[in-house]
């Protein structure tokens, strides 16, 4: 007895005002992933989990494949091509695993875990690349990635097998057609994002926070429930610089050798983590109905003799699943009551009631997983009426994400205001734009700068809290993840 009490007990989500435990217990009891594996920072997919991956990993493929190919590199680096690129191997070689055995023979050429894929793919795109008019290459491909991450590891965010990795690697014939293309790539990862309705900020990150081996990095960002940003995806002007070193030249129109210039960009598992934390709720998962794994759950309210209860549910569920939508019936003997909680615990986006007072006036009850608003609909158009409510709920959860966010960026003109701040969110100042006016500024709040952000964000007037030179450029700065 004592210890179905404790398992019982054991079964409640904790608050989401309480994060950190919201976001643990959540993943097991949303069934999302198991943090049980015996080794540090891997963690297992649960089925549920992997659905919700493989709908969120669907959207990026089908933003991608309109006009890059996606392909397939090996797991192993030599160690020679790995250390071709100093400062790549500077930014990577205290997160590398290494493979030096093959049985009980050391191997001639250690083999790297890749921790990302410049290294491995290089050597081929120096073979892959002869002329302009092979050019542009756009490929991607979703692998693992392995880094030995030594801050604090948490399951979708801080990993050491990166399990999601989605890296697309892409050449060009001049910087600014590069430039064009990492432009290109935060846009697509903005409507990545809004797909999965997550409200990002744009920001050019600081010189000494840019992917080793870049010529810049722009980051896209997202704001946690616990204030902390979230770097959700990155995307990096590489310049010449790794052709240069794997010799990756095309001859141009007028018959010359060129090197070309390259771009690469990625996003992770972590995209899962945001989804999560920021539509989640005390009662569990939140899920827009795209990504939702099951979009709607039909429950019969039978209160004696049901037959025609259960056959009306039988014929809503029918309907919605010959309409491709992801629909599960709830006969179960439960109650109401903890049939709602299952599935909300779950996220699915809409429940369907159907009892007495319903079919008399051939009507169901549908109840909205994100705002619990009960509305009632007609039989008839059920398919519809669900329909209209999808696009509905894609929008609101965004709003209401993104007022959020809103809410918690501050404007601030001095670092005394911004240490204030930050404990609730992002705060805006001035920098002039040197790197050691921003380290100072880091070092005086404890908190990185995330850049200066695109567009109106980024912008105003002040003057830098360190060297005092006015400027229109607006920092932000954050704690992060
Ligand atoms: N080759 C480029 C694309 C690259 O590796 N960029 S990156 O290092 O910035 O990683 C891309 C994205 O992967 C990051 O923006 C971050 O969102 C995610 N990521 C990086 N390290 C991670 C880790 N240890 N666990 C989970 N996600 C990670
Ligand atoms: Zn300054």
């Amino acid at each position: 007895m004592a210890e179905k009490q404790t398992e019982e007990k054991k079964a409640v989500l904790p608050a989401k005002s309480n994060f950190s435990e919201w976001y643990n217990e959540l993943l097991l009891m949303g069934e999302i992933m198991d943090v049980r594996y015996p080794v540090k920072g891997l963690y297992v997919w649960f089925p549920f989990g992997f659905d919700v991956r493989k709908r969120t990993y669907a959207i990026i493929r089908e933003l991608l494949d309109k006009d890059h190919k996606e392909a397939l590199f090996p797991l192993l680096i030599p160690e020679n091509e790995f250390m071709k690129e100093a400062e790549h191997i500077k930014g990577f070689e205290n997160e590398v695993y290494w493979v030096t055995h093959g049985g009980k023979n050391e191997l001639d050429v250690k083999l790297a875990l890749r921790p990302t894929s410049e290294t491995a793919i290089y050597p081929m795109y120096k073979v892959w690349v002869r002329s302009h008019a092979d050019l542009p290459i756009k490929i991607y491909q979703i692998v693992n990635t392995f880094r030995y991450e030594t801050k604090h590891t948490r399951p979708l965010i801080r990993l050491r097998e990166i399990t999601s990795f989605k890296e697309a690697h892409t050449v060009h014939a001049t910087w600014d057609d590069a430039a064009k293309q990492v432009k290109e790539a935060t846009r697509i990862y903005q409507e990545f994002y809004w797909r999965l309705a997550i409200p990002t900020i744009v920001s050019k990150r600081p010189e000494w926070d840019k992917f080793p081996g870049a010529d810049y990095t722009m980051a896209v960002d997202t704001l946690m429930p616990d204030n902390k940003t979230l770097q959700i995806g990155t995307a990096h002007h590489l310049g010449s610089n790794f052709a240069k070193t794997f010799d990756i030249k095309y001859e141009d129109i007028n018959g010359e050798q060129v090197y070309a210039q390259q771009t690469c960009y990625g996003i992770s598992e972590r995209s899962i983590a945001a989804l999560i934390s920021i539509h989640g709720d005390d009662r569990g998962l939140v899920f827009p109905p795209e990504v939702a794994p099951i979009q709607v759950v039909v429950i019969p309210i039978l209160f004696g003799k049901s037959d025609e209860i259960t056959k009306a549910c039988r014929d809503v569920a029918n309907s919605l699943e010959e309409k491709g939508l992801r629909v599960t019936l709830d006969e179960s003997d439960e109650r109401p009551g903890a049939k709602y909680y299952k599935w909300e615990m779950k996220g699915v986006p809409l429940r369907i009631e159907i009892g007495p007072r319903d079919l008399k006036n051939n009507a169901a009850t549908i109840v909205r997983r994100d705002s619990g608003s009960k509305e009632t609909a007609p039989l008839d158009n059920i398919v519809e009426e669900v329909k209209r409510r999808f696009e509905d709920i894609r929008d609101s959860l965004f709003n209401k994400a993104e007022s959020s966010l809103k809410e918690r960026i501050f404007d601030c003109n001095t670092l005394e205001e911004v240490k204030n701040k930050i404990p609730d969110g992002i705060a805006r100042v001035p920098w002039c734009g040197e790197s050691s006016c921003g380290l100072s500024m880091e070092e005086a709040v404890g908190a990185g700068i995330l850049g200066i952000p695109e567009g109106e964000l980024g912008r105003g007037a002040g003057s830098c809290p360190i060297c005092k030179k006015e400027t229109g450029n607006i920092a932000i700065m954050a704690k992060t993840y």
